[in-house]
């Protein structure tokens, strides 16, 4: 078995992008050769820049990925997409879009796009998606975008992993406002605001300006940035990625690159240590012990607390050894 993945593994390092695809289905289907994947990946990754792009629906992420992409691959950069899709793997319309906007790059061998869903990953896009960015990475991009849709929980989980996350917000419809209300401008490290050949463009810009000079900041706290795009003319492209740039002089002058690294492997490891417990939570369901201890909690013989001691003592009692690195 090991055999199988190390030369998927090399083949993946070698630009073979069937092998990428292949590797990153094994990430959507939660494979249970995953964590020898992780292994043999491990020493080519956690170098890559990862930029996140988040944003209501529509309001023009991947027409400004395939845009940056164009900058940074004009740039010798060797880049990574991967669209990610939060909400149930039946629909796929965004998936659908993410093609046909980013086909630009379809020939491109310095480019891997790819979109993706929770599919089968019992931790979800939270566990998911970190180990599909390690596959890029192995795969040589330095670069790698992360394109999710803003809603519940997926924008928050894209901010833990990027470098620098992008925040888009398209004129009229309030979105400004709504922005803030779901607390995004606290993940945004610069602000896009997009489709600005539209109307209201300057007023969502001013809006966003002022409510940043509102918001509190500690000083030698990085301000987030403000710009103005028209991905679908390629108009602002440039001064995102000056933003982006900016960002991470930024994160490099203060010191804040490796201390976010390290608070997204920390997040990393305990999405996949829950997702691990949880699922061994489950096994203890189907067992005898949860519904004994529930009997005795129910006829008022044990408190919950108790109940959830004996639970975990449990746990350990029948951990597995821990295994050895290779
Ligand atoms: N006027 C205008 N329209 C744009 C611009 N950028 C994107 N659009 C249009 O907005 C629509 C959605 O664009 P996408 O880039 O697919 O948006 P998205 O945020 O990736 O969408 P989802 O992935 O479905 O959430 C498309 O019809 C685009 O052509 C722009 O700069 N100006
Ligand atoms: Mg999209």
């Amino acid at each position: 078995m090991s055999h199988d993945v190390d030369a998927l593994v090399e083949r993946a390092r070698a630009g073979d992008p069937r092998a990428v695809a292949r590797l990153i289905s094994l990430v959507e289907d939660d494979d249970e050769r995953l964590p020898e994947v992780a292994a043999a990946l491990a020493p080519h990754t956690g170098q890559a820049q990862v930029i996140g792009l988040t944003g209501s629906p529509g309001v023009g992420k991947s027409t400004l990925t395939n845009e940056l992409v164009r900058a940074l691959r004009a740039d010798g950069h060797r880049v990574g997409v991967l669209a990610v899709d939060p909400s149930s793997p039946f629909t796929g319309g965004a998936i659908l879009g993410d093609r046909v906007r980013m086909q630009d790059h379809a020939t491109d061998a310095g480019v891997y796009i790819r979109s993706m869903s929770s599919r089968g990953h019992l931790g979800g896009l939270a566990v998911a998606t970190p180990q599909a960015v390690r596959v890029l990475e192995g795969a040589g991009c330095d670069v790698v975008l992360v394109e999710t849709v803003g809603v519940g929980q997926a924008e928050v989980d894209v901010a833990r992993l990027a470098d620098t996350t992008l925040v888009l917000v398209a004129p009229g419809m309030g979105d400004g406002i709504q922005a803030v209300k779901a607390g995004i401008l606290e993940i945004a490290d610069v602000l896009v605001v997009s489709k600005a050949d539209r109307d209201g463009a300057d007023a969502t810009y001013r809006d966003l300006q002022g409510m940043l000079a509102l918001g509190e900041r500690a000083p030698g706290q990085w301000r987030p940035q403000v710009v103005r795009a028209a991905a679908v003319r390629g108009e602002g492209v440039d001064d995102v990625v000056a933003a982006i740039a900016k960002h991470r002089a930024w994160l490099n002058e203060h010191g804040e690159l490796q201390p976010r690294r390290e608070r997204r492997a920390a997040a990393e490891v305990e999405e996949i240590a829950l997702t691990a417990l949880r699922g061994r939570i489950g096994t203890l369901r189907d067992g005898e012990a949860l519904p004994t201890l529930a009997a005795q909690v129910a006829a008022g013989r044990l408190d919950p607390y108790a109940a959830a001691s004996a639970l975990l003592a449990g746990l350990d009692a029948a951990a597995p050894e821990p295994q050895t690195p290779r």
